[in-house]
């Protein structure tokens, strides 16, 4: 059994004095922790990292939840795909977005399972002149290349992109550290096992939270040892890619445990097929409600990153979550 730190995230007032900030935040914060393995432990007997304030992303403070708007130019992604195909339609979806999040991610190659790989000639075509076209709009939204691929990523990154979102955490491409290392630019480490036409068979594991933390732990390794600045990197369990059910709910339930690096903690959870399963939402637009409670889950545990969809809707749900935890914030006679 996993002797790894799992943090007990609490939000309500009053804070006692002991209390830790958990991962910098303003509004979360931890006294008490579980070993994976069952004992307790206190905050003050831990390593700084749990409570440490994160460095910003992209010039985006780190200190509570922040939403990371999904764009992809798909013809096939899961959930939007062939919704933003015409560069109008993107840039349209990207002006709502900057308005109701703090990061705008764009794909051009869906990741869903049994998804087929994209040329990388086709996935330029499809994301740098969108992100060329957001710019010349004067959006200056922080972009993300959601990419596994070396010249995609470069494309994006010349075109205007901000930071690297690679769902293989720099293992698919050889070019992709050294890319990210000499461009200095933020890179978001996901966890995931074989290739998305695959990996469904490959949700196996003995203990999934332990795995995840420890294949995270090396891939971090790796990325330093590439060059890549250790302010740069962002880690994320990857809900979804390769895992059952039961493997997303132990990693939602134990999202605490990833404050360990002293990053950032990116979680995709939107409109996942697990809360199809859940709910018996067929459609993935239909999960706009279970997608929100996992946004909600997220940001209680101390997440920074929120990556979904419905930005207008999460964002409404987080502020209200956010003037709850806040005492006196909110009007008495408001009904
Ligand atoms: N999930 C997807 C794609 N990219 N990146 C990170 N960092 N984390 C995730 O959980 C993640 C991701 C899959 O979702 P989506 O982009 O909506 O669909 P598709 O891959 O079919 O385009």
């Amino acid at each position: 059994m996993s002797d790894l730190l799992r943090p007990l995230a609490q939000t309500h007032t009053p804070r006692p004095a002991e209390a830790q900030p958990l991962a910098g935040s303003a509004a979360v914060w931890w006294r008490d922790g579980l070993a994976l393995g069952g004992q307790a432990v206190d905050a003050s007997e831990t390593p700084a990292a749990f409570s440490a304030p994160r460095v910003p992303v992209c010039g985006v403070p780190m200190d509570g939840p922040r939403i990371m708007g999904i764009l992809n130019v798909t013809p096939d992604s899961f959930s939007d795909g062939g919704r933003h195909l015409a560069l109008t339609d993107a840039v349209a979806r990207a002006r709502d977005m900057a308005a109701e999040a703090a990061f705008i991610d764009i794909g051009g190659e869906s990741t869903r399972p049994g998804a087929r790989e994209v040329p990388v000639d086709e996935e330029i075509a499809r994301t740098a002149p969108v992100i060329r076209a957001i710019r010349a709009e004067g959006i200056t939204t922080p972009i993300s290349i959601d990419t596994r691929k070396a010249k995609v990523a470069e494309a994006a990154l010349e075109a205007g992109a901000d930071m690297v979102n690679d769902v293989t955490a720099l293992r698919y491409d050889p070019d992709m550290a050294r890319l990210v290392a000499d461009r200095g630019v933020p890179v978001c480490l996901m966890h995931s096992v074989a290739d998305p036409e695959t990996m469904q068979q490959h949700a196996r594991y003995s203990d999934v939270v332990a795995e995840v933390h420890a294949h995270l732990a090396e891939r971090i390794e790796a990325a330093l040892k590439a060059g890549v600045g250790e302010a740069s990197i962002i880690v994320d369990p990857g809900i979804g890619f390769g895992k059952t059910l039961d493997h997303n709910l132990d990693l939602l339930r134990n999202l605490t445990t990833l404050h360990s690096f002293g990053l950032p903690v990116l979680l995709g959870a939107s409109r996942k097929r697990f809360i199809g399963t859940l709910s018996g939402a067929e459609a993935a637009d239909a999960r706009m409600p279970g997608s929100l409670a996992v946004a909600l889950h997220g940001a209680a545990q101390g997440v920074q990153i929120l990556r979904v969809h419905d930005t207008a809707e999460t964002r409404q749900a987080l502020l209200v979550q956010q003037a709850i935890w806040h005492a006196g914030a909110g009007q008495d006679n408001d009904s």
